[in-house]
Parts: structure tokens; sequence; C-alpha cells
């Protein structure tokens, strides 16, 4: 069994000291606003009045606060504590950020590997969580027993901000999701169809589209976006222009799908029209091939 420190007590810092008290190990806590470890402590865990004094009670430690401005100001707090020790940090942050924090615990003698949890608080420690990690391999290593037991442990790199890339590009796409459903449940809204009725024809629907998606990831991976002879980009600005047409007419806001259209219609405008629509990634992605 190991030494758990967890620093961070709000919803998801709880949910992970529990599940590590569940499984058995020995976990020590400290959260800004004290106060926050009575159900933990009942269950077996110790409450430190520092973080410092948190870090210095484990092998490792493990900080899930509100953002990088939190982490950091936890670091300042523990940093006198940190040497030798291992930091395994489950803030929401910026790649960038991931990797100032590494060059940042690395100066300090501590090992870091920085992690993305794709997964709500009552999800840890279920089939459906992953937890996914970047930075020292060798703290992955070591700690992975322990550390799979919050979710499925995916190990992307020793570049520490590879986990927050992907933490962010994978919630981008959850959004995309939640975006369409948004203004599909406004649009059938808008003539008094409930959304939980919508969702029988919309789930199946977009289970279905996502069939198109190996298709699109070739075509941005290649850069060749292709004639397509039949569902071409041009058809689909047209379709897209009527999607929003009626969103107006039926009363309905249109900023979900305004970005969309502008992009449809500059890469159809640039002569793109028989291609597939995965060419507007061309345009998001602004770098050149
Ligand atoms: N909850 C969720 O659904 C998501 C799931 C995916 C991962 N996220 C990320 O996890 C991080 C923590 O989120 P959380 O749900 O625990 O957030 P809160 O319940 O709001 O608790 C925030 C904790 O952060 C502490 N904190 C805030 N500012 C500071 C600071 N300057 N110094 C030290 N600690 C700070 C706060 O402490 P206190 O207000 O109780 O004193 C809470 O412990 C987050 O990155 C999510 O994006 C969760």
């Amino acid at each position: 069994m190991a030494n758990i420190s967890v620093l961070g007590l709000g919803a998801m810092g709880q949910a992970l000291a529990a599940r590590f008290l569940q499984q058995g190990h020995s976990v020590t806590l400290w959260n800004r606003t004290p106060g926050k470890a009575g159900s933990l402590v009942a269950k077996g865990a110790r409450e430190c009045s520092s973080a410092a004094d948190a870090v210095v009670s484990s092998d490792v430690t493990v900080i899930c606060v509100l953002d990088y401005a939190a982490s950091n100001s936890v670091l300042d707090g523990a940093a006198s504590a940190l040497a030798g020790r291992a930091v395994v940090n489950l803030t929401n942050g910026t790649p960038a950020q991931a990797r100032a924090v590494a060059e940042r615990v690395a100066s300090l003698s501590a090992a870091y590997l920085d992690g993305g949890i794709m997964a709500t608080p009552p999800m840890i420690g279920s089939d459906h969580a992953l937890i996914l990690y970047s930075g020292s391999k060798a703290t992955f290593d070591a700690h992975v027993r322990t550390l799979e037991a919050l979710g499925a442990a995916t190990y992307l790199g020793a570049d520490a901000g590879l986990a927050s890339l992907h933490d962010l590009a994978l919630l981008s796409g959850m959004y995309g999701l939640f975006a369409g459903f948004f203004h599909a449940s406004a649009l059938v809204d808008s003539e008094g169809i409930r959304a939980s009725e919508f969702l029988k024809l919309l789930g199946p629907w977009m289970t279905a589209m996502m069939g198109e998606l190996p298709g699109y990831a070739e075509k941005i991976d290649s850069g060749r976006h292709g004639v397509n002879v039949v569902s071409n980009l041009a058809m689909q600005t047209a379709s897209l222009q009527n999607i929003l047409t009626a969103t107006r007419e039926q009363g309905v806001a249109t900023y979900l799908l305004d970005p969309m259209l502008e992009l449809f219609r500059k890469r159809d405008g640039a002569g793109h029209g028989n291609e597939d629509i995965s060419g507007v990634f061309e345009l998001i992605r602004l770098k050149s091939r």
C-alpha cells in the first residue's frame, strides 16, 4: 500500500482521496480552506495544516485544484518540502502551463507527472474513468498501480504538456457534440417538441455520423480532402445556410452554427466546393503544411 497526499479537496480532490482510501492506501490531506476533510478523516485519512506537511508525509503528492494559478500557489506553499519527491498534478490547464510547472518542479529536485482527468467525480474508480498522464515516466511507472485505482491510466510521453493537450482536445470534441445537441434542441423546442423526445431521433443519428470520422481523419492526416461525389462541401454549405435561415425563422439564436457556416463559405469560396467538408480543418489549423 502507498502513502499518498492529496492537495485540494474540491469535488474532484475529495473523489480521488476517497478512492485511494477505499483501496487501502494511507492518505494525507490538505486544502486551502480547512474543514473539507471531515468525511475522509472519518474514513481514516489524516489532515495537515500546511501543504508542505502533507508533502513530506507521502511518496507521491496528487494536486487537484481549480486551475494552474491555484496549483502554483499550492506549490509555493509546498516548495520547501518537494526535493526528492513526486508530484502528480491533475489540475486542468494548458500545455504551456504544464510545461512551466514541470520545469519549476524539476528545479526543486522533484519529479513531475501531469495529468488530465477524463471523468466527473462520481466516475472516479469506475470503468468509464480515464486519466491521461505525461511527464516523468519513472514516476508513472512507480505509481501506475496506485493511479489505476482512479481510472484507466494512459501515459502519453515525457513532454509534460501532452496530457493537457489531449485532455483539452477531447473536451473540445465533447463541447462540439454538446453544442450540436443544444442547437438541435432549441430548433425543435421552437415547435414545442421536448429535447428528451427528440433525443430518440438525434442519439442514433449522431452515433451513425460518428462513422464518418475515420474517413475525415484520413483526409486531415493526408492533407488531401478529395473530390466528394456524394456529399460535397458546396452542397453542405447550401444545406447549412438552410439550417441557419430556418433557425432565424423559428426565432432561435444562431450563435453555435454561425462560425461553422463562415468556415464552409470561406473554404467553398476558395474553390474547394467539390471536396469533402473535412477541408475546413485547413482553415482552423492556421499553420500551412
Ligand atoms: N468536477 C469535474 O467534473 C471536473 C472533471 C474533470 C477534471 N476537473 C478538474 O479538476 C480540478 C478540480 O476541480 P473540482 O471539481 O475539484 O473543483 P472545485 O470543486 O471547484 O474545487 C476547487 C479546489 O481548488 C482549490 N483552490 C482554488 N483556488 C485555490 C488557490 N488559489 N489556492 C489553493 N487552492 C485553491 C479549492 O480550495 P478551497 O476553495 O476549498 O479553499 C478547492 O479545493 C479542476 O482543474 C477541474 O477543471 C474537474
